[in-house]
């Protein structure tokens, strides 16, 4: 057994154990009131879901197991997974036990290049990617495993295979798929003496002479990895696999809603937006060139790329880290420079429009530039590199709500005429 089961297998009897004492013994506590303006909005702030990966106070932004993602940005993203998974640093031998699994995983069958081969040439590389994710379903081991009877105490263990695989698949098929949308020629073989972004960096085909770029992908891979369960890819791909459809299925279904605009497409759309300025301006533009742009965008009625947030109230700490790689890397690259200069002027101007609760940039407002600058200039690819992080974070969270035996995702939803009625009686008790 691989040294990450050994230690999941130690400590799930524990976890089950407090968890069915919790519930037995506290399950009547309140955590949450809902309103009726939350039940249209959202369901922002409403606490109802349970998530031990990672958590996201609104004034401190993303913390994984207690580390705030700030003191984790000198770690490989396989350290990141074991972090997630076990709430702990893996050893040098752990380590290298995780790394030598996922390379061993590390093959994506034929029939997945030949149906991303028969997609148009036009479709957009999330549909690719989430096409791809979904044909590999017939590799579940959860599915084979359940259809022969599977007990519901190993579910946790065929998710993790799942997990694992799909982990170790990404890199490929996401490097794989990029180069057969864009032109760039045949897929580039995986290096298995590199760490996994490092690999992933290698197989994408971006000259690295300096190594800057696989530096960059490797921070990349653990900012994104994970931010609690609220939000649309984490929620759907729990939602999904709490039917017990296998990872494979659960996964496609959640980078689905990462395809959004409001959500992870943000980063492709906020790199278009900075590009837009540089060319509307003939360069990196000044400050109040960026405001009078700023105020085009919003009175047409369209959101500000990169900015705002449903949980934070701060500039995200992803963001941060991400400008401080930039300016430590590229602090002259113009595209670079118009995010700083973005960074200095929008939230001002948003912070006079009242509705707007987070002013400030979220993770997706610094990463375009910093993957244009090595030269990955197809933005409409960027979600796709969102995704490959992303599915660390979602797939620990699928194993460990399958250790947590928790049930299947099923709220209660009341009509319109039900709150209305609601309404009147709270109304008529007023009075
Ligand atoms: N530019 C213009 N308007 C905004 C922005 C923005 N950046 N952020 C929020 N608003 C508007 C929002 O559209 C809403 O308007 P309306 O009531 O007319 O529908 C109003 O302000 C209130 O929104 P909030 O309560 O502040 O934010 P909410 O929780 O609903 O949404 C986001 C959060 C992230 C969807 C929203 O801030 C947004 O659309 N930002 C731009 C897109 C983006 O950067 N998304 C990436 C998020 C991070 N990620 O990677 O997933
Ligand atoms: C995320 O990383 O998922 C985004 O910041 C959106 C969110 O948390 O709602």
């Amino acid at each position: 057994m691989a040294l990450l089961h050994e230690k999941l297998a130690q400590q799930i009897p524990a976890l089950r154990d407090a968890v069915k004492k919790l519930t037995k013994e506290s399950g009547a506590i309140k955590v949450s009131d809902v309103t009726l303006e939350q039940a249209y909005g959202g369901m922002r702030g409403v606490k109802s879901l349970v998530c031990d990966t990672s958590e996201v106070p609104p004034d401190k932004g993303l913390i994984i197991r207690g580390r705030p993602v700030g003191q984790l940005t000198r770690q490989l993203p396989e350290e990141t997974l074991w972090l997630l998974l076990t709430g702990e640093e893996p050893s040098a031998a752990e380590l290298a036990d995780l790394q030598a699994d996922l390379r061993a995983r590390a093959r994506v069958p034929d029939y997945v290049w030949a149906v991303l081969g028969a997609m148009p040439a036009d479709s957009h590389p999330m549909a690719m990617l989430n096409t791809a994710i979904l044909v590999m379903e017939r590799e579940s081991i959860f599915r084979q495993r359940y259809d022969g009877g599977m007990k519901k105490d190993e579910y946790w263990l065929a998710t993790l295979e799942d997990a694992l695989t799909i982990v170790a698949v990404l890199p490929e098929i996401a490097a794989g798929l990029y180069r057969m949308r864009f032109g760039k020629g045949s897929r580039i073989a995986g290096r298995p003496e590199l760490d996994w972004a490092a690999n992933f960096a290698a197989m994408l085909g971006i000259p690295d002479p300096t190594g800057d770029f696989a530096r960059l992908m490797r921070l990349y891979m653990v900012l994104h990895c994970d931010h609690e369960s609220g939000n649309v890819s984490a929620l759907t791909t729990a939602t999904v696999n709490s039917a017990l459809s296998d990872l494979y299925y659960a996964l496609s279904s959640g980078l689905n809603g990462l395809a959004g605009p409001l959500h992870g497409l943000a980063n492709q759309e906020c790199l278009g937006w900075v590009l837009e300025t540089n060319r509307k301006f003939g360069g990196s533009p000044t400050k109040e060139q960026i405001q009078a742009y700023a105020q085009e965008t919003l009175s047409a009625g369209r959101v500000i790329p990169g900015y705002g947030h449903a949980v934070l109230r701060i500039t995200d700490p992803r963001f941060d880290a991400l400008l401080a790689f930039g300016k430590q890397h590229c602090a002259d690259d113009p595209v670079f420079q118009t995010v700083v200069h973005v960074f200095e002027t929008v939230p001002d101007i948003l912070k006079t429009i009242q509705k707007i609760k987070d002013p400030w940039p979220n993770v997706d407002a610094g990463s375009g530039a910093l993957l244009y600058h090595y030269g990955l200039t197809e933005f409409p690819y960027y979600t796709v590199l969102f995704s490959v992080s992303r599915a660390l974070g979602v797939c620990a969270q699928a194993v460990m709500a399958r250790a947590m035996g928790l049930p299947i995702t099923r709220p209660k939803s009341v009509t319109t005429r039900w709150l209305q009625g609601e309404a009147a009686k709270a109304a008529g008790a007023a009075m």
